[in-house]
């Protein structure tokens, strides 16, 4: 093998991961990321010549570049994800599961060749910041350039990374060949026991960028539940209030229902002296702190986040933080070489659409994919926190669950205590949306928005939660929340985005021990709640709160079932929630 050209070389053990899967796939070449600037641009450069990536208006855009994918890669596909542990019953119900021969032979006979003509690209990256002792190493092979580009901005990555891991043989190996990106040699395959993850046939987000959902959430779950934390589908936020004071808040809603947006919401109250600060919008690693809290840091460097729907109303951080140094996936390329999107908010240029057909605002296709994203580093983001990469992160003081309800749940309520909360997270439903294949709309029972990510017996993750929160001296008070509500004509009820932060200081007021409530059947409601300068008539803000008993007898039924299918695993005290949720409403 060609020695890679860097001040610090990849230990024995890397060398020899490297040199398995260069013999495997044969790539033309070998390409060791340095992770320096010089060498993003080259391969920006690369990625155009080679047709990977188009450039776009260079001048209105500075180093921002659009990628289109094939109609058959433009979301994780949760059917072809596998947990490959040595016992089915440790995937548990919700998993696919394959034993780890057949799933180590399946990607081999896939990759094997797959990148004659071809360079492998090796990626080494910290997932966390790079002094923090909660970060895990990773070393990714790929053939896909943009894959590497956006590695390059999700984690910190290159010879850094090779700095940290010194001599150690502690990283997780990732393959990623996207072959011929055909679905029938598409594959994501996870070998928790041998820290060890292998994905082919596509070149889609999370399913390629193996640190991300892979790597900081299947496979850190298991090694959360090994070591004594946890890895979950969370934002991280602070709320500084008049005083100053930061109350810091972790959010876990199911894919495309509101994690970045709520991380980064700008709004109007900012002039009554609060303020959200980002510290994450997907991922979070949770760890009891010595000071009794459970405290968060985000495993990520960057944002890979939804596009359409992200305008200067909903989201104007978001927007002011795509302008440069972004990678943008299946959106609209005007004329001009600027990118639009469906709720962009601005009149809808002519161009080229996500599939590469002229467009015009008569074209009766999408402009945008729904899915279609931005890749882009967080510290560009305007509301990132000064401490967000803090390597002892930040202490948690609220738990926030959510999904998409258009009927049942009211706008916020609060858990009764710790275990009340694992059970409102266990029992997260949603509608699904186009952040995975498959029917978009249909409510789906999502445990803690973890569904797609738990990587073992997702009945042992309910108890690590419950013991969790047994070994917590300050625990986080527990709140779920949905934005999504609607009435009888299908509209939403709440205005959301920036008008969530209402939700938001009554969540920090009641972390203060302030802030009345009323006790109901579900949970701690607000006594009321700031709706000062919104067009929200009396009855809205009634069915924005409404309990409807008979839609709750059968949401508990709906319960029952869910945890009757997933057997056994589930803890005792989560039935035993929900049979007293049942007891209240009798
Ligand atoms: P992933 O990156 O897939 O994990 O998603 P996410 O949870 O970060 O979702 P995101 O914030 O990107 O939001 C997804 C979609 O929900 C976007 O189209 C938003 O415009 C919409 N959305 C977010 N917040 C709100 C809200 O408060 N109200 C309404 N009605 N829509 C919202
Ligand atoms: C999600 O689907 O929850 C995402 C996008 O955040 S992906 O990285 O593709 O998983
Ligand atoms: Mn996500």
């Amino acid at each position: 093998m060609i020695a890679p050209l860097m001040s610090t070389s990849p230990n024995e053990h890397v060398l020899k991961f490297v040199q398995d899967m260069i013999d495997l796939a044969q790539p033309d070449k070998t390409y060791w990321c340095d992770g320096s600037e010089e060498e993003v641009q080259r391969l920006y450069k690369e990625a155009v010549k080679t047709g990977s990536l188009e450039e776009l208006n260079q001048e209105k855009l500075p180093g921002c570049y659009l990628r289109k994918s094939p109609q058959n890669d433009v979301a994780r596909t949760e059917h072809l994800t596998f947990i490959c542990s040595p016992k089915k019953e440790d995937s548990g119900p919700t998993n696919n599961w394959m034993s780890p021969k057949e799933g180590y032979e399946k990607c081999r006979k896939i990759y094997k060749g797959s990148m004659k003509g071809r360079t492998l690209y090796v990626i080494p990256f910290i997932m966390g910041p790079i002094d923090s002792l909660y970060s895990k190493i990773g070393v990714q092979v790929t053939d896909s350039i943009y894959v590497v580009l956006n590695m390059r901005i999700m984690t910190r990555m290159g010879k850094i990374a090779l700095q940290r891991l010194g001599t150690s043989p502690d990283f997780t190996r990732c393959v990623h060949g996207k072959i011929d990106l055909e679905i029938s040699h598409r594959l994501i395959c996870h070998f928790p026991k041998d820290n060890f993850i292998w994905s082919v046939g596509s070149g889609y987000g999370g399913n390629a960028l193996l640190g991300k959902k892979c790597m900081a959430l299947r496979i850190a779950s298991c090694l959360g539940k090994k070591e004594n934390w946890m890895a979950e589908h969370m934002l991280i936020l602070g709320l500084e209030d008049r005083e100053g004071k930061k109350t810091y808040v972790a959010a876990a809603f199911p894919s495309a229902c509101g994690k970045t947006n709520l991380a980064m919401m700008k709004t109007s109250l900012e002039k009554d002296g609060y303020k959200v600060w980002t510290l994450g919008d997907d991922i979070a690693w949770l760890h009891i702190g010595d000071d009794g809290y459970l405290r968060a840091i985000n495993p990520e460097a960057g944002f890979f986040g939804v596009v359409p729907g992200t305008s200067e109303k909903t989201n104007p951080n978001a927007l002011e933080m795509i302008q440069k140094n972004t990678i943008y996936t299946n959106v609209l390329k005007a004329s001009d070489g600027t990118v639009w999107w469906e709720g962009k908010g601005e009149a809808p240029p002519d161009g080229v659409n996500w599939l590469g057909h002229p467009w015009t605002i008569r074209s009766s296709e999408k402009a945008a994919h729904p899915n279609s994203r931005f890749t882009t580093p967080a510290s560009q983001c305007p509301s990132i926190a000064s401490e967000w990469e803090n390597p002892e992160g930040v202490p948690i003081s609220a738990i926030i669950f959510g999904g998409r309800r258009a009927k049942v749940t009211p706008l916020v309520y609060e858990a009764f205590n710790w275990q009340h909360g694992t059970y409102l997270g266990a029992t997260i439903a949603s509608e699904t949306t186009a952040a995975q294949t498959g029917d978009v709309g249909v409510v789906r029972r999502d445990p803690m928005a973890m569904l797609p990510f738990c990587g073992y017996n997702i009945g042992e993750y309910f108890q690590h939660w419950l013991n969790i929160g047994k070994s917590l001296e300050n625990p986080p008070k527990v709140f779920y929340v949905n934005w999504f509500k609607t009435n009888e004509k299908g509209e939403y009820l709440w205005p959301g985005f920036g008008e969530n932060l209402r939700v938001l200081r009554w969540i920090a007021d009641r972390c203060q021990g302030k802030g009345e409530v009323s006790k109901t059947p579900i949970g701690y409601i607000p006594e009321s709640l700031d709706f000062s300068g919104l067009d929200l008539s009396e009855n809205q803000k009634k069915e924005l709160f409404q309990i409807d008993s008979q839609a709750w007898k059968e949401e508990v039924q709906s319960r029952k079932e869910f945890f009757a299918k997933l057997g056994d695993c589930v803890p005792k005290e989560l039935v035993e929630e929900n049979e007293s949720l049942g007891k209240r409403f009798s």
